[in-house]
C-alpha cells in the first residue's frame, strides 16, 4: 500500500509509503487524495497527520512523469491534493521527518501546522530542473516567510534545516524522538486547545503590498544575471512571486498565474537537459557494477601540490584519516598551508560547519617516509604526469602498503596498465582522475585497467561518492573521455584563429552559448607556461607540435604566460581578470599563420563557431562509445557537465546533439569533412544513431 490509513482516538494518520523517496507519482497520488477526501468526511476524524513511512518525506513530483507527453489530469495532480488540503475544515498536521524537498514542501505548507524532526530539511530544488513550484510553493511561501526568504529558497534550490525552518516560521515544532507518538500528542494537544485551521492560503500573510518590495525583487533579478547566465526558470519564479504580490488578496489568481508558468517551464528544452543530468548523475554513480566496495579507513595520497592537496583535502572531508607524502620538508609545509589556507576560507564562506577546518586539519598527517603510508588501505598518486615517476613510485607503494591496499593514480591521460605491471598487485590498481581545484570541482573520472578487479573499481565508486563526487566510469585509454573530448574542442578553436577569427570572437561565442568561459580565457587561467615547459623539457620537435602550441610556445618566448603575470593570449589590468585584447597578439597569430600555410578569411560567425568547437565533443564522444571508452552517452555528459563546465541546462554535449537532432548534426559534420579533411570524418556510432532516427540509447 502506497498510503496507510490509521486512526489513533480522534487523529487520524495518513501515512506516505511509496519507496524509494515518496516522488508524488500518480500511484501514490491516487490514494493520497482520497485517504485526505476520506478523512475530511469523517466526523469521527478531528485532526489529521501527514506523514511518511519511508526516511525521505517526500522528495515532490515524480521527475519521471514530467518526461510524458501527457500532464497529470487535473482532478488527481498535485495541485488537486493541495487543494484538498486547504480546503480540509480540520487541522491538518504534516509531520515532517527526513526531506520535503519540491512539491513534498507543498504539501507540507497546504496543511495547517508542520512538526519536524531534528533530521527535517526543507527545500525547493526545482529550479535546478529548469522548473518551478507548481503546486502553491511560490505563493504561500511568501505569505509565510516573507518575499525576501521565499525568493532566496526558489532561487539557490539548497535545503534550510530544522533549526532555520523554526526560527523563519516555516515550521511550528520541533517533536521529540518517538514522532508518531509525539505527533500524536501534538495533534490532541491542538484539539483540546480548539486549535484552529489556519490556511496560509486565507490572507496576504508576511506578504508586501505591491511596489513595497521593488529592490528585493531587482537584487534577485541582479543574482540570476550574475549567477544563473542562460537559464529561463529563475526569472519566471521572480515573476511568480511578484504575481503572488500583485494577487495580495486573490490566492487563487496568483496560482492560476504560477500554472501557466510552471507549464511554460515544462515545455522548455531546459527542463528536460537538468532533468536528463539529474538521472544521468545516478545512472553514473551505478557505474560500478554489483561487486561489493571494500572499507577504506586510512588513505594515503603521494604529492601534496594542487591536485594532492585537493585530494587529501576530500578525504579529510569525508573524514577519512589521510596520510599525505612530498619529496622534503619544504615542499610539504608549502602544500599544508595552502590546504589550511582552502580549509579556513571554506569554513568562513560557511562551506564547511565552524571549527570543520580544524577537524579536517587534524586528519592529515604530514610526511616524507614511504615507511609512514604503511596501515593505508587505499592510496592515491598525484605527482605531474610523467609515466617513468608513476610507475617508480608505483612499485615503492607496493612494497610500502599492506597487501590488501588499493592504489590509484590521479593521472589525466597516461596508461594504468603500465602502472599497474609495476606492482605485484595489478588487480588493485586502477585510475581515479580528479579535476582542479579537486576539492571543489565535483566529477572523478575512475578509470578501470585491464587488470582491475571489480571489487577495486567498486572501492573507488564508493569512495568518491563518500567525498560527495560524481564518479563516472572509463575504461584506461589515452585521455579517458574528457581529455580526449577536450582536444578534439581546443584544436578546433585554434584553427579558427588561424583561418582569422579573434581570440575574443571565439570565446564570446562560446561564453553566449552557456559556457563559464571560452577557451583562450581558459588557456590564459590554466597558464600557457606549463604546456610550453612539458614540451621543452620532453624535447617535443617542433614539427610534432600542433598550431596551438606552436602559438603557446611564441607566447612563452614573449614571457607571456597568461593571468599570472598579467599578459597572455589576452592582457589584464593588474589585479583584473577581465581579458583585453592585444593587437600585437593578434599580429603573431597573423605571422603564424602565415608561416603554417593557413588560408585566411573573414572571421567566424557566432554559428560556425559554436558548431565548430561542439561539434568535436559530440563526433568523439561518438567515437568514445563505438570504442567501449565510455558506457553510454549519457555519462560523456556528466563528463563535460561536472568536470568542463558545460551548460547543464543544455544537458551536456550528447544530450544537446540529440536536442538538436542527429541528422542535422552530422549533416554539419559532414560538411566540415568536405572543407576541412579527415579530422572530421564522422563516428560510425554517429551515423548509425543519426540513421536509425534515435538518440545514442543508454550505451
Ligand atoms: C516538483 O516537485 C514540481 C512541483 O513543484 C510541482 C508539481 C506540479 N522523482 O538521489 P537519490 C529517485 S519537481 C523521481 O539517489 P538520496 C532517484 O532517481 C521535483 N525519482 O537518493 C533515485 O533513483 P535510482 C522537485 C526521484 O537519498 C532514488 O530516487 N524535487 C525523485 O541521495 C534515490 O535518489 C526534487 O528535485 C523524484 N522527485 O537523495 C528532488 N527524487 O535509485 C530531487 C529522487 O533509480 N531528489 N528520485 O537511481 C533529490 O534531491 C534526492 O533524490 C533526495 C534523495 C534528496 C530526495
Amino acid at each position: 500500500m502506497t498510503v496507510n490509513v490509521s486512526d489513533r482516538g480522534p487523529v487520524r494518520l495518513i501515512e506516505m509509503n511509496s519507496p524509494p523517496v515518496n516522488a508524488l507519482g500518480a500511484k501514490l497520488r491516487m490514494p493520497l487524495l482520497d485517504a485526505i477526501r476520506a478523512a475530511s468526511r469523517d466526523d469521527s476524524a478531528g485532526a489529521l497527520l501527514l506523514l511518511s513511512g519511508l526516511k525521505t518525506w517526500c522528495a515532490g513530483a515524480d521527475i519521471k512523469e514530467f518526461g510524458l507527453s501527457e500532464l497529470p489530469a487535473p482532478e488527481a495532480s498535485l495541485n488537486a491534493i493541495c487543494d484538498a488540503l486547504d480546503t480540509c475544515s480540520k487541522p491538518v498536521i504534516a509531520v515532517v521527518d527526513g526531506v520535503a524537498y519540491g512539491g513534498g514542501l507543498e504539501l507540507a505548507l497546504a496543511c495547517d501546522y508542520r512538526a519536524v524532526s531534528a533530521r527535517a530539511r526543507f527545500a525547493f530544488p526545482e529550479v535546478n530542473i529548469g522548473l518551478l513550484p507548481g503546486a502553491g510553493g511560490t505563493q504561500r511561501t511568501p505569505r509565510l516567510v516573507g518575499v525576501e526568504r521565499a525568493l532566496r529558497m526558489c532561487l539557490d534550490g539548497k535545503p534550510v534545516n530544522a533549526g532555520q525552518a523554526l526560527e523563519m516560521g516555516l515550521a511550528d515544532r520541533l517533536l521529540e524522538d518517538g514522532l508518531t507518538e509525539a505527533a500524536c500528542a501534538f495533534a490532541e494537544e491542538m484539539l483540546a486547545a480548539g486549535a484552529p485551521v489556519r490556511k496560509i492560503s486565507s490572507g496576504p500573510g508576511k506578504l508586501p503590498r505591491p511596489g513595497e518590495a521593488a529592490e528585493v525583487f531587482d537584487g534577485a533579478r541582479q543574482l540570476i544575471a550574475r549567477r544563473m547566465r542562460g537559464r529561463d526558470s529563475p526569472e519566471l519564479i521572480v515573476q511568480c512571486i511578484e504575481q503572488a504580490v500583485a494577487c495580495r488578496d486573490d490566492f487563487r489568481a496568483g496560482l492560476a498565474e504560477e500554472r501557466r508558468r510552471f507549464v511554460s517551464c515544462l515545455k522548455n528544452p531546459q527542463s528536460k537537459a537538468l532533468s536528463h543530468v539529474f538521472f544521468a548523475e545516478r545512472a553514473a554513480a551505478r557505474g560500478a557494477g554489483g561487486a561489493a566496495a571494500r572499507a577504506v579507513e586510512r588513505a594515503a595520497v603521494i604529492g601534496c601540490g594542487t591536485m594532492g592537496g585537493g585530494i587529501a583535502m576530500n578525504f579529510a572531508i569525508a573524514g577519512i584519516p589521510v596520510t599525505v607524502l612530498e619529496t622534503g620538508e619544504e615542499a610539504l609545509e608549502r602544500g599544508l598551508s595552502v590546504i589550511r589556507g582552502n580549509f579556513e576560507r571554506s569554513e568562513k564562506s560557511g562551506r564547511i560547519p565552524p571549527g570543520g577546518a580544524e577537524r579536517s586539519m587534524a586528519l592529515i598527517t604530514p610526511t616524507t617516509d614511504y615507511g609512514a603510508l604503511d596501515g593505508a588501505d587505499f592510496a592515491v598518486e598525484a605527482v605531474y604526469e610523467n609515466l617513468d615517476l608513476k610507475k617508480r613510485i608505483f612499485t615503492r607503494l607496493d612494497r610500502a602498503l599492506g597487501s590488501d591496499a588499493i592504489l590509484a593514480s590521479n593521472t589525466s591521460y597516461l596508461d594504468i596498465d603500465r602502472m599497474a605491471e609495476a606492482t605485484g598487485r595489478p588487480g588493485q590498481v586502477l585510475g581515479m582522475h580528479f579535476f582542479s581545484p579537486a576539492n571543489i570541482m565535483r566529477l572523478v573520472e575512475v578509470i578501470e585497467g585491464r587488470h582491475s578487479s571489480a571489487d577495486t573499481v567498486a572501492t573507488a565508486f564508493s569512495l568518491a561518492s563518500r567525498m560527495k563526487k560524481v564518479p563516472v566510469w572509463s575504461a584506461n585509454s589515452n585521455g579517458f573521455i574528457g581529455n580526449r573530448m577536450l582536444s578534439g574542442y581546443m584544436f578546433e578553436a585554434f584553427e579558427l584563429l588561424f583561418e582569422g577569427t579573434p581570440p575574443e570572437s571565439v570565446d564570446a561565442a562560446l561564453r553566449d552559448f552557456g559556457l563559464p568561459m571560452g577557451p583562450f580565457q581558459m588557456i590564459d587561467l590554466v597558464g600557457l607556461d606549463l604546456g610550453w615547459r612539458a614540451r621543452e623539457l620532453a624535447g617535443k620537435p617542433l614539427e610534432e607540435r600542433k598550431p596551438g602550441e606552436r602559438l603557446g610556445d611564441a607566447l612563452c618566448e614573449r614571457e607571456r604566460f597568461g593571468q599570472k603575470n598579467g599578459r597572455g593570449i589576452y592582457n589584464y589590468s593588474p589585479g583584473s581578470r577581465v581579458p583585453e585584447p592585444d593587437p600585437g597578439v593578434a599580429g603573431l597569430i597573423e605571422e603564424l599563420a602565415e608561416e603554417l600555410g593557413y588560408k585566411r578569411g573573414p572571421p567566424a560567425g557566432a554559428e560556425e563557431i559554436v558548431k565548430r568547437c561542439m561539434y568535436p565533443l559530440v563526433n568523439v564522444g561518438s567515437a568514445l562509445l563505438e570504442e567501449g571508452v565510455a558506457r553510454a552517452a549519457s555519462d560523456i555528459d556528466i563528463v563535460y557537465v561536472y568536470g568542463y563546465g558545460f551548460p547543464a541546462w543544455r544537458g551536456g554535449p550528447m544530450h544537446y546533439a540529440e536536442q538538436q537532432g542527429l541528422d542535422g548534426v552530422l549533416e554539419d559534420i559532414r560538411g566540415f569533412h568536405d572543407r576541412f579533411g579527415a579530422r572530421w570524418t564522422p563516428a560510425q556510432r554517429l551515423v548509425e544513431a543519426a540513421a536509425a532516427g534515435r538518440g545514442f540509447g543508454e550505451g
